[in-house]
């Protein structure tokens, strides 16, 4: 990068507007990594975004931004586009379209691979309990969450809920109680 930096690359560093929190400039490794997590239209009627929320958040996870709508099938259909062949595909972008979500993104070290644990397996049968699947659903047409599979679904799927500046880079005051 060196000196040259743009003037909105140089407000990424550091925003002295922000009065309680410092933003600060984000990659994507490291204690940077990102993942996409969504709440189902089922996790939503239940009453579970409080609940996932504080896990993340008690994990250690830096949320760096949220949304509350109805996505849609349009936005689904590209979200899944690689499940476009499963026989489930249609039934799972009307289910997924057919309330409103809370789409996130959740930052920290391995928060891809950790979110996936977090998460439990695709069929909650399958999952352990104390995860979100295996203590809050049944069903795998009715599993309450998504998470992103890898770095690279990661960074797709936020390009495709989010827009760059809705991301919100922040400098967290437990960051050296988190990381050494
Ligand atoms: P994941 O959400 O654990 O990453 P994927 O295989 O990517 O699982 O499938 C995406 C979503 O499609 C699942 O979370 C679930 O809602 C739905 N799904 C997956 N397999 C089935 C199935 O066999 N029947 C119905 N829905 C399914
Ligand atoms: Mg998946």
């Amino acid at each position: 990068m060196g000196t040259k930096r743009s003037l909105s690359d140089q407000k990424g560093l550091v925003d002295l507007g922000a009065k309680h929190a410092r933003t600060v400039k984000s990659g994507w490794t490291g204690p940077n990594e990102r993942t996409f997590i969504a709440v189902k239209p089922d996790g939503v009627q239940r009453r579970l975004v409080g609940d996932i929320i504080r896990r993340f958040e008690r994990k250690g996870f830096k949320l760096v931004a949220m949304k509350f709508l109805q996505a849609s099938e349009e936005q689904l259909r590209q979200h899944y586009w690689d499940l476009r062949e499963k026989p489930f595909y249609n039934g799972l972008v009307k289910y997924m379209s057919s309330g409103p979500v809370v789409a996130m993104v959740w930052q920290g070290l391995d928060v891809v691979k950790t979110s996936r644990k977090m998460l439990g397996e695709t069929n909650p049968a399958d999952s352990l309990p104390g995860t979100i699947r295996g203590d809050y659903c049944v069903e795998v047409g009715r599993n309450v969450i998504h998470g992103s599979d890898s770095v690279e679904s990661a960074q797709r799927e936020i390009l495709l809920w989010f827009k760059q500046d809705e991301l919100i880079c922040w400098e967290e005051c437990s960051e050296h109680w988190i990381y050494v």
